[in-house]
């Protein structure tokens, strides 16, 4: 940390890079980190590489509206971070940076994370990667925080920590800090978790009906899975999808919830989720997929079916 918090010191020109398909944790971490960095004189581009537009939930993180598109951010500067990237193929087209920048920084906390760039700050028992912002922050002196950058690293912790649902003392410790900074947290969690369009409740009529309990897989420990076909969607944003796994994986009488989300003809992106012994980082690996321990995904092509069955059988 202190070495990146020497780089950060001498900073004239950054580009800080988000993931593909940004959350709220790499947003407000790129976006508390800027708000801080232009307020030393440092000039600052935030962007991300996919989608071409920001999904329309984050339009309440302060700052969203100076998130640049990678083609007009500069091409030289001397100091590039990584916010909440697990490895460099999650920057797009932006991973380029890491080679041509005088001084690249990772700042994250994905255990996978290898360490990407010149000067790694990878702390895999931070729950959030605003946590580690947060920690660099206050090496600088800057707490308590302005209340916009209080905001961006509390909308990556909330949602990182399923509303501080899995998380350790200092995430609670930083979220009182944090609202003493006078954010308002509710607003924010509304925002960011509560408020989706009325047609998502139709998706999910139409999704949650079909879901199928699988008794006798995984050992017995049981399989609940649920499909979303492209058409079930209707005009909602594709992310509003991403909130059904949420959903399946309380089902009681299944270790693991699985949703298969239909990305184009017989292509599938499969979430899967397990309670307390089944390591479907693992399974994902078996199909070419990564994640957690008790979060993980894959790609798969093929008939519905077909992936379920391969699915079946690789669980056991
Ligand atoms: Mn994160």
């Amino acid at each position: 940390m202190h070495e990146v918090t020497a780089l950060l010191a001498r900073a004239r020109d950054a580009v800080i890079a988000c993931h593909i398909h940004p959350d709220a944790d790499t947003l407000g971490s790129g976006l508390a980190l800027a708000a801080f960095l232009r307020s030393r004189g440092t000039r600052v581009s935030v962007s991300f590489a996919e989608p071409s537009a920001l999904p329309e939930v984050f339009a309440t993180l302060p700052g969203s509206g100076d998130i640049m598109r990678p083609s007009d951010v500069p091409a030289a500067v001397d100091t590039f971070i990584s916010v909440d990237a697990a490895s460099s193929d999650r920057l797009g087209e932006l991973a380029g940076y890491v080679g041509t920048a005088a001084h690249s920084i990772v700042i994250d906390h994905h255990r996978s994370n290898a360490g990407f760039g010149d000067v790694n700050y990878i702390d895999a028992t931070a729950d959030s990667t605003t946590v580690l912002v947060a920690r660099i922050l206050r090496q600088f002196g800057e707490a308590p925080f302005p209340r916009d950058i209080a905001h961006c690293l509390y909308a990556g912790l909330v949602t990182d920590t399923g509303s501080f649902r899995w998380c350790g003392p200092e995430a609670h410790v930083l979220a009182a800090e944090l609202i003493g900074c006078g954010i308002d947290a509710v607003a924010i969690s509304r925002d960011l978790l509560d408020t989706h369009p009325f047609g998502r409740l139709g998706m999910l009529s139409t999704v949650l009906g079909g879901a199928r309990l699988l008794p006798e897989v995984a050992g017995g420990q049981g399989l609940v899975l649920a499909t979303v076909h492209e058409a079930d969607l209707l005009g909602l944003p594709e992310d509003e999808r991403e909130t059904v796994i949420d959903i399946v994986r309380g089902t009681a009488e299944a270790e693991v919830a699985a949703v298969l989300k239909e990305t184009g003809p017989a292509r599938w992106a499969v979430s899967l989720r397990s309670k307390q012994c089944v390591d479907v980082a693992r399974v994902a690996a078996a199909f070419g997929g990564g994640g957690h321990a008790r979060s993980a995904g894959f790609n798969a092509t093929g008939d519905q079916e077909a992936v379920i069955a391969d699915l079946v059988r690789e669980l056991g």
